[in-house]
């Protein structure tokens, strides 16, 4: 259970009306509040755009979360990291907290005991430098020529192009690349001035910036360094001297420039994460401080805002809205309640109808490198607007049972064309493997690329794994190419099989081609021992959940497949005393299940599990189990008929935790729902 110093304790504040409304909230923030504060401290905005309140609870946030040692973690279950605390430190000095304060002092100290903010990994090495309290020759060069690689030919030099890379690593390392490439700072001031100071062990002057490049923290090492990064710095560290204000470097900086002002207008300034969204603004203000675009930028830095009982945060993208909203139509109905909840699904529809992107983004996709996008949904709203394969399979599924409904009640379906959109979306979507990524297709390198004037995004080819020996984050693990992932397979496979059920006519062969194709990639990656990994939240009941609704949605059970009795067995084997599961995040971390501490299970594993083996049809065969977690589950409900907030349920790149605050409260109304019709009421498969 969270307990924190909430805003309640100073009194009545504006922001609680919004305390209840959990609906979208998902947070993850350490870096991206510090990208925020460092942004609109060097564009003089600081102000302007932040009131007193937002100070205020952004420093209840920061204070509450701090750990003992005087630290900060990467996200807030984490030991302390120099990513996270030096981050934090100057977050809070940027607030105004003088450095004599208690939770500044502690996390000055830490810093120092190791080793000084000279051993802050790579992005926070760029924060610092944007702030002028870090050398920019102290950082391993982003240069912004990459975006004038070629991305295809004989050389075979464009298999590093950015363009071939996960969106959310392109769509960060581009502004960086501008900001870097021009060396983008921060007037010098009295707090940059005593900052250099505070940072360091040694006086700012005697850092040895060059040997800097490459040290980082051992509490931030996820991702070390191979020996071929180490030779590829020093090599284009070097080019810098000649780079820096030449011709082509400004050609490159237009370049950057253009992609970032096509992110910004195709997302309505919102852009794609909390990263990129304030490297973005920053990079607009370096190249007009009176541009419109940097105007248009400030009103949509509140759409990443949240107040919480914790304080305030910036969110790890502008809200998880269409995601929460797709999964809390599915619970509902599974559980039987859409007669009873009418009116509260009829608001989801036409959330989820307004939601849905009528259009592909602007231009030739191929020259932004973007996938199409009419018909897909996205993780949040329309604004932000980009397509996601399994949100698009949430978004269509929860369609398709609304359309199930009483129109007078939950309002009209939405028209079948724009789910035959939908489908071509998830169809265009699926890569070689047979698996399926997040936004994108994996892209690797193809020679005949363009020549038809068709593009890689229909080209599903081998993935390009090998292309993270240059994942220079340190922090972060997998994050250079969108990798085929369990969760997005099954999404895919689900959505693809209950659209086929309501319009059998529509592309038949291709979908039962591709299903099959799916079912096959999703067999292959099942692990030895049953389960499956899950990328995306923690963690093997996650995943194991996704393998389990694929198979079934085949019509694989445990009377005929051995695939789903191993997923069971492996489940089964984690069971916990109190009938419930419960993972630890260094499940996702160490790639190994790891059982949370204390006797008490967690709702949200909990609940997967039993959703898993609901799917494969365990409970035909035994439904003690069943009995045991539905009986932790309802013993967990609190007398307001929400569910305890308990550990952190989100993850991404293997290493950073995030928060989804309403899965808490989705999940076991789905497996209690669906534990009611299958094993109580013992109605026949579902
Ligand atoms: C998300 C959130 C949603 C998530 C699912 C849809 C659940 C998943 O199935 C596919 C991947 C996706 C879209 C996803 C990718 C990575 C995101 C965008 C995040 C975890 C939310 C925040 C994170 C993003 C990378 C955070 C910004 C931080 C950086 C290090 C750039």
């Amino acid at each position: 259970m969270w307990k924190f110093r909430s805003a309640s304790d100073s009194g009545k504040h504006p922001f609680l009306t919004s305390l209840n409304d959990n609906i979208g909230r998902q947070t993850w923030e350490y870096d991206a509040k510090a990208g925020l504060l460092i942004t609109l401290y060097t564009t003089g905005t600081l102000d302007t755009v932040l009131s007193k309140h937002h100070k205020t609870e952004m420093l209840r946030y920061l204070r509450n979360h701090q750990n003992e040692d005087g630290g900060f973690g990467l996200h807030t279950e984490g030991h302390s990291t120099m990513f996270g605390t030096g981050l934090s430190y100057v977050s809070m000095r940027i607030l105004g907290v003088g450095p004599d304060d208690e939770a500044c002092a502690a996390a000055r100290a830490w810093i120092h005991s190791h080793g000084g903010s000279v051993f802050i990994p790579s992005w926070g090495k760029f924060w610092l430098a944007v702030l002028g309290v870090y050398a920019w020759e102290g950082l391993n060069p982003m240069p912004p020529e990459m975006w004038l690689l070629p991305y295809t030919g004989w050389t075979g030099i464009g298999w590093v192009h950015p363009g071939r890379f996960w969106c959310h690593c392109r769509m960060v390392y581009l502004p960086m690349s501008y900001i870097y490439g021009r060396r983008g700072t921060c007037r010098p001031t009295a707090l940059t001035a005593a900052l250099r100071e505070e940072l360091y062990v040694a006086p700012y002057e005697t850092n040895d910036w060059d040997k800097s490049r490459n040290q980082c923290a051992e509490e931030d090492l996820y991702y070390p360094h191979p020996l071929i990064q180490d030779i590829l710095w020093f090599t284009l560290h070097r080019c810098e001297r000649f780079l820096l204000g030449s011709r082509l470097r400004k050609k490159a900086l237009a370049e950057a420039m253009t992609h970032i002002h096509y992110e910004d207008v195709n997302t309505r300034y919102v852009d794609i994460g909390p990263v990129n969204k304030t490297l973005n603004m920053l990079s607009c203000w370096l190249e007009d401080p009176n541009s419109e675009a940097f105007k248009r930028h400030i009103p949509r830095v509140y759409d990443f805002l949240w107040v919480a009982e914790d304080g305030m945060k910036m969110q790890g993208y502008n809200g998880s809205q269409l995601w929460d909203t797709t999964f809390a139509v599915q619970a509902v109905i599974s559980a039987g309640l859409g007669d009873e909840f009418s009116e509260c699904l009829r608001k989801a529809h036409h959330y989820i109808e307004k939601t849905q992107v009528l259009d592909d983004a602007p231009g030739l996709l191929s020259k932004w490198y973007r996938h199409i996008s009419k018909g897909a949904w996205p993780f949040s709203t329309r604004d932000h607007g980009w397509p996601i394969a399994d949100c698009s399979s949430e978004g269509l599924k929860a369609a398709l049972a609304l359309a199930q409904l009483d129109p007078k009640l939950v309002g009209e379906p939405i028209p079948a064309d724009r789910l035959f959109d939908c489908v071509n979306v998830i169809l265009s979507y699926q890569n070689r493997s047979g698996g399926w990524a997040t936004y994108e297709n994996t892209r690797s390198f193809a020679f005949l690329e363009n020549r038809t004037g068709g593009w890689a995004m229909y080209e599903n080819t081998r993935s390009f794994a090998f292309l993270e020996v240059i994942n220079p984050s340190e922090t972060f693990g997998e994050i250079m190419i969108d990798y085929d992932y369990v969760e997005l397979s099954s999404a895919c496979i689900t959505a693809l099989t209950a659209f086929r059920k309501r319009h059998p006519g529509h592309r038949n062969p291709e979908i039962v081609a591709s299903l099959q194709r799916g079912a096959n990639y999703i067999r292959s990656i099942q692990r030895g021992d049953g389960s499956w990994y899950g990328n995306w939240a923690i963690c093997f009941t996650y995943g194991t959940w996704f393998g389990c609704e694929a198979l079934a949605a085949m019509g694989e059970t445990v009377e005929t497949s051995d695939a789903q009795r191993r997923a069971c067995s492996f489940l089964l084997g984690k069971q916990r005393a109190d009938g419930g599961w419960g993972e630890s995040y260094l499940s996702s971390q160490d790639k190994v299940y790891v059982q949370l501490e204390g006797a008490t299970s967690h709702v949200v594993n909990t609940s997967w599990a039993m959703l898993a083996l609901m799917a494969a049809g365990h409970h035909r065969k035994d439904p003690k189990p069943l009995h045991a977690a539905a009986r932790c589950l309802i013993q967990q409900q609190l007398g307001t008929g929400d569910w305890p907030q308990q550990t952190i349920s989100g993850v991404f790149n293997r290493n950073c935790m995030i928060t989804y605050a309403n899965y808490r409260n989705i999940f076991p109304i789905w497996a209690l729902g669906l534990y009611r019709s299958l094993v109580l009421e013992g109605q026949a498969g579902h």
